[in-house]
């Protein structure tokens, strides 16, 4: 099969997902075009007789207000399904990738087109007004459609009126390479007996990078703890304001960017993700995969994600019952590694891939 992936390249769980299912079908034998501005960040094939990238550039004129993106890629993905004979387009974020595809199929008569949901291309996006109606059109176009959980596929039909089903086809870590290593790079950040919380996120508004802070800083008051926040964006500022506002600065370390996370994981003792919404929450099943159990909120998919064993959900907000449930897992934290390593195993790839493969069969079927 001739696959093509349409994703957003840069760090976010839906690029990552789409990276690593088009690789791992490329080692099942297909051949996958990825088809963007960028190389998403996790593309590393070991194969690359069947893993291929194909660049957009977007013309520009003096007459358009903003580069007409939609149209180029349109324009390349086009180009490849004529001259590599693509099979199937696997559209991850519906906006605008799900109506590429479907512009694309329509344009040259072929192609299936299968759209991945992946969140706020639903909960904050794709339902403003002005894109609801195309992006709704496009979700119906498609030849099939899954979300990334059962919390978002009720949520998209609901939200939508759609009239055709959503699969829920859960994300997936790869349990070999996401695994506990030795202690990781806790000596760098923590003292002996220090608790490592741990945060990783985009820090937008939806992720309460706030709430991270006021949670670490209720921990604090009880036990030694650093907090480690990784990634970057436009809640940082707040949250170091606020750090500095509640006198626990100093033990707030914020590492930026991080391409290789399993280190960093392994330092850690408690995941927060205690965000306003989540559809699946991929950063909170790779710290599981790591040993590390989550206290986030109940919100969105992250209830599926979590389980019973992979560590403890409070509403939105409740930043006193987040800080209680780091406390309460501390006091058994070797209980908790293993029980959260045994919940990850329920998104193991091996599972979620042969999913998504029996769905392109069908798609191509029909
Ligand atoms: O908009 C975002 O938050 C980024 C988006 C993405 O492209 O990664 O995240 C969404 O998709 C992820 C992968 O399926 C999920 O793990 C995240 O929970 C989801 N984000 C939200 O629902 C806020």
């Amino acid at each position: 099969m001739k696959i093509g992936i349409l994703c957003y390249p840069t760090y976010g769980g839906s690029g990552v997902v789409a990276t690593e299912l088009g690789l791992a079908m490329a080692r099942r034998g297909c051949q996958v075009h990825f088809v963007n501005h960028l190389p998403p960040v996790r593309l590393m094939a070991d194969d690359c007789s069947r893993v291929f990238f194909h660049e957009v550039s977007v013309p520009n004129y003096p007459l358009f207000p903003h580069p007409p993106w939609t149209m180029a890629l349109t324009g390349r993905v086009i180009q490849v399904i004529k001259e590599y004979g693509l099979d199937l387009i696997h559209a991850h974020y519906a906006v605008p990738h799900s109506l590429v595809a479907v512009m694309a199929r329509q344009i040259t008569g072929r192609v299936k087109v299968l759209t991945t949901l992946h969140g706020t291309d639903i909960t904050l996006v794709g339902t403003q007004p002005d894109f609801l109606e195309i992006t709704r059109f496009a979700i119906e176009n498609s030849d099939a459609v899954t979300a990334v959980s059962k919390a978002l596929a009720r949520e998209s039909v609901e939200r939508f009126g759609l009239r055709c089903p959503v699969h829920t086809v859960y994300n997936f870590v790869d349990l070999e390479h996401y695994k506990r290593r030795d202690e990781g790079l806790r000596s760098v950040y923590a003292e002996p007996g220090e608790l490592v919380l741990v945060h990783i996120s985009n820090f937008r508004p939806v992720k309460r990078l706030v709430d991270v802070v006021e949670i670490f800083a209720r921990v604090r008051q009880k036990r030694p703890a650093v907090l480690i926040l990784a990634g970057d964006g436009p809640q940082r500022c707040a949250a170091l304001a606020r750090a500095r506002a509640l006198g626990v600065a100093a033990d707030v370390r914020f590492v930026g960017l991080q391409q290789e996370i399993v280190p960093l994981l392994s330092a850690g003792d408690v995941f927060l993700l205690p965000s306003e919404k989540e559809s699946f929450g991929l950063a909170a099943l790779e710290a599981m995969a790591c040993g590390v159990p989550v206290v986030g909120s109940d919100t969105g998919g992250l209830p599926e994600v979590v389980g019973n064993g992979g560590g403890i959900l409070a509403p939105v907000g409740d930043t006193e019952a987040m800080a209680a449930a780091v406390l309460e897992i501390a006091r058994d934290l070797p209980a908790w590694r293993a029980s959260c390593r045994e919940q990850a195993q329920k998104f193991s790839a091996d599972i979620w891939v042969d999913k998504y493969q029996d769905l392109y069969r069908q798609v191509m079927e029909s």
